[in-house]
């Protein structure tokens, strides 16, 4: 047929969408069905996701979509990547999920690395050391009751799918983030798992993007898997011609780098922590973790602020600001958990003999100065251990409305940024889905060119001759490289 209307579910970690999208060949439009926040619980000492909500909100969603399109072919679900629920032999749930910045995982990854090799461990997965990576989210919880029990480890969208359809399975892209696939098999590497001592009976058979993956039992709505890890839909939703273009994926976390057929797994690219995660069609998402605007929501949580307008007020004043005045290196682990985010700010600021901003305005603009420094880096790192030559930025994600922010990427990238679609991640799932369909035909150049149609996309020169300050910059925050 010439036309599908699915259903992208986008699960962040600051809010949810269901979205509606009618695709054809001649291009995508999308509308939103239900929209909900998300964010942690802390129960005593530890932080979890409220599944059993996340999943009444999905439903909800669902059945709004329905509701207004009867004629609905699919769904597909994503979320962000490495967090998990563990099921038992009857497939109940054991606990609730925990959040990716809980603490139990504190220290884990320096003894799981000690024990078996940061080499080995790169060569095998290809994948950057996070702290929060599933092989060290498993590996704190190894001894429990819980993992006595456990016969399945479901990823946040896979469990939700399960409790959708009563199908459990595993989607790839997914997979990779958990640090225990094999980066060259994309298969889960055994050899990892016995050695890591974790039970292989948890890792279940994988699916492939586009694969079909159940029905929604309560509306007979067929499930099709899509990039279920949210960089992966929005990597694919990037509306880049040809192949020189970097990608910053740009929400709670900024995810930076390129698009490669194959891994990267030098000494250097170890060395810069960088990751070669799966991505739909087989590509491999060459990228870092920049810690992304949640240094901003954080900061805000703080400070009594939520909504959007208090970020435009936000970012109004930032941009009075001066530029490049204080500092700091967004990518400090200091920075990863939840907590009183701007005496964090000040501590670094003071520590490097730098002034402490006096005003929100000022700790925004030295956030997103920051941050505007860690995409350049990230960008150019990407670029020189890839041998990728690159041609333009492209953000995309919540992110790319940030005009102030998109500005000095440009400027301190010394490339042309193209800002858009903010919603890349619901239509790079939904775009999968309507592949999957036979509704739309061709790889990700295909998909892209669709996209371009019909986008809006806004366009950032690099002030001229910004670079020396950024170089400058630079040289401040990493003094020894
Ligand atoms: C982005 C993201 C990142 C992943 C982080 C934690 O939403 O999925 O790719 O590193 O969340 O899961």
């Amino acid at each position: 047929s010439r036309r599908a209307v699915v259903a992208a579910v986008d699960l962040g970690a600051a809010s949810g969408r269901v979205m509606v999208a009618d695709v054809s060949p001649d291009g995508v439009s999308l509308a939103q069905a239900h929209r909900f926040d998300n964010g942690p619980v802390r129960l005593l000492d530890t932080l979890h996701w409220d599944a059993l909500r996340l999943y009444t909100e999905v439903l909800a969603g669902l059945r709004a979509a329905m509701a207004r399109h009867p004629d609905l072919a699919s769904v597909g679900i994503d979320s962000w990547a490495v967090d998990y629920g563990l099921l038992d032999r009857d497939g109940a749930l054991l606990g609730n999920p925990v959040h990716y910045r809980d603490a139990r995982t504190d220290g884990v990854l320096d003894a799981v690395v000690a024990k078996l090799g940061a080499e080995w461990l790169y060569g095998t997965t290809g994948l950057q050391l996070l702290p929060f990576n599933t092989l060290f989210q498993l590996t704190s919880a190894v001894d429990t009751p819980a993992m006595a029990a456990a016969e399945r480890m479901l990823l946040i969208p896979d469990l939700l799918s399960y409790w959708l359809t009563g199908v459990a399975g595993t989607e790839v892209t997914n997979a990779s983030t958990t640090q225990l696939l094999d980066v060259r098999t994309r298969e889960w590497s055994s050899d990892l798992i016995a050695r890591a001592g974790l039970p292989a009976r948890l890792f279940g058979e994988l699916r492939r993007p586009g694969d079909s993956a159940g029905v929604v039992r309560e509306m007979g709505l067929p499930v099709t898997a899509v990039g279920s890890h949210d960089t992966a839909c929005a990597v694919v939703a990037v509306p880049a011609e040809g192949e020189r273009f970097a990608y910053v994926s740009c929400g709670t976390w900024s995810l930076v780098g390129v698009e490669l057929p194959e891994p990267v797994l030098s000494a250097a690219s170890r060395a810069a922590n960088f990751t070669n995660e799966a991505g739909v069609d087989g590509t491999v998402r060459y990228l870092r973790n920049v810690m992304g605007l949640w240094v901003l929501q954080e900061s805000m949580r703080a400070w009594g602020l939520s909504d959007a307008a208090d970020v435009t007020g936000l970012l109004t004043g930032a941009a009075r600001e001066p530029a490049l005045g204080a500092l700091v290196d967004v990518d400090d682990p200091v920075f990863l958990p939840p907590g009183d985010m701007p005496a964090r700010i000040a501590a670094a600021c003071a520590a490097s003999g730098q002034p402490v901003p006096r005003s929100p305005a000022g700790f925004t603009r030295c956030i997103v100065d920051s941050l505007a420094l860690a995409h350049r880096r990230a960008v150019r790192q990407a670029s020189q251990l890839s041998g990728r030559d690159v041609d333009a930025v492209h953000i995309v994600g919540g992110g790319a409305r940030n005009t102030l922010l998109c500005q000095l990427t440009a400027d301190a990238c010394g490339l042309p940024v193209v800002a858009g679609p903010v919603e890349a991640t619901a239509l790079g799932n939904a775009l999968v889905q309507a592949r999957a369909l036979g509704v739309v035909h061709g790889g990700l150049s295909d998909l892209r060119a669709l996209l371009r149609r019909g986008q809006q996309l806004r366009s950032y020169r690099p002030a001229s001759g910004a670079e020396a300050a950024w170089q400058a910059a630079e040289t401040r925050v990493h003094p020894s490289r």
